[in-house]
C-alpha cells in the first residue's frame, strides 16, 4: 500500500497539473465542505480522494488535447479544401492506412484511461486489515451508526439526524460519527427501507446503501477536521435533509469519544432507560 509520502507529492501535483481546473478547489479553502462557486472537488484528504482528483484532472487534459486536435483538423480541411485553394477536390473514398489508425489509436486512448481507472477501483474496494470498523445504516430520512464493540471500547448504536440551526445549512446532524486520524476505516453499509448512498466527498468515498446487502468501503483520513456529506442516492422525499457528518481527531480524543459515547449513547438507545422505567 502506498504511504503518505505519496498523498503529500499528489497533492503537490494537483496545481501542476490542472492550475486552473483546481483553482477553486484546492487552495480556496473550505476543508470539509462545498464552498460558493465551487468549479472543482473538495480539498481530498485521503489519497484515494487525491488519486481521483488527479485521474480526473488528467482526463480533463486528455479530452482538451484531443478537441484541440480536432478543431485542428476541422479548421485545416476547412481552408486547405475550400472552394477556392483546391477547386478539383479527389474523389478516394478509402485510406487504409488512416482508417487503420483512427480505429488503433483511440484503442491506445482508451487503454491507457483504463489502466489508472482500473488501478484506481482496485484499491478502492480493496479489503485492507482495518483498525476499526463501524456500520452505516441508511434509513427515510437520517443515518444511523454502530461502533461494534471492541478491545478499545464501542458497543453502541446512535442516530444521526439534521441540525437545521447549525452551518453550513443542512450539511450538520445532531450527532456525527467520529474516527482517529490516520487509521482504516473500514465503513460497512446498508438500509433499512430504500436505497440510499453514503457519500463523503473529501475522502472519495462513495457507496449505495442497499437494503438488505451489505456494502463495504475503506478510508483513512489523513487530517483532522469536521467533513461534510448527503445522502447521493435519490431516496425520496427528504433525500436532501439527511446530510452526514464525519469528525476527524487525534487517538487521544477518539479514545475519550469511545467512552463518553458508549455512556451517552447507551442511556438513549439500548432500551436501558425503558428498563429502568419500569
Ligand atoms: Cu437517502
Amino acid at each position: 500500500m502506498r504511504t503518505v509520502r505519496t498523498i503529500t507529492r499528489s497533492l503537490l501535483a494537483v496545481p501542476f497539473f490542472g492550475a486552473g481546473l483546481a483553482a477553486t478547489g484546492a487552495s480556496a479553502g473550505g476543508l470539509g465542505q462545498p464552498i460558493p462557486w465551487e468549479m472543482s472537488r473538495q480539498v481530498p484528504i485521503t489519497e484515494n480522494a487525491c488519486d481521483i482528483m488527479n485521474f480526473e484532472i488528467g482526463l480533463h487534459w486528455l479530452s482538451l488535447a484531443i478537441s484541440l486536435f480536432v478543431l485542428g483538423l476541422i479548421l485545416w480541411c476547412v481552408f486547405r479544401f475550400g472552394e477556392k485553394r483546391n477547386p478539383s477536390p479527389s474523389r478516394f473514398t478509402h485510406n487504409t492506412a488512416i482508417e487503420v489508425a483512427w480505429t488503433i489509436v483511440p484503442v491506445l486512448i482508451l487503454v491507457a484511461v483504463a489502466i489508472p481507472s482500473f488501478r484506481l477501483l482496485r484499491t478502492q474496494l480493496a479489503d485492507p486489515k482495518a483498525d476499526m470498523i463501524v456500520k452505516v445504516i441508511g434509513h427515510a430520512w437520517y443515518w444511523s451508526y454502530e461502533y461494534p464493540q471492541t478491545e478499545q471500547g464501542g458497543g453502541f448504536t446512535f442516530d444521526a439526524n439534521l441540525d437545521e440551526d447549525k452551518q453550513p445549512r443542512l450539511l450538520q446532524t445532531d450527532n456525527e460519527m467520529v474516527v482517529p486520524v490516520g487509521k482504516i476505516v473500514k465503513v460497512q453499509v446498508t438500509a433499512a427501507d430504500v436505497i440510499h448512498s453514503w457519500a463523503m466527498p473529501a475522502f472519495g468515498f462513495k457507496i449505495d446503501a442497499i437494503p438488505g446487502r451489505l456494502n463495504q468501503m475503506w478510508f483513512k483520513a489523513e487530517k483532522e477536521g469536521t467533513y461534510h456529506g448527503q445522502c447521493s442516492e435519490l431516496c425520496g422525499q427528504r433525500h436532501a435533509y439527511m446530510p452526514i457528518v464525519v469528525r476527524v481527531v487525534s487517538d487521544q480524543a477518539y479514545a475519550e469519544w469511545l467512552k463518553e459515547a458508549k455512556t451517552k449513547y447507551a442511556s438513549t438507545d439500548n432500551g436501558q432507560s425503558f428498563a429502568q422505567a419500569r
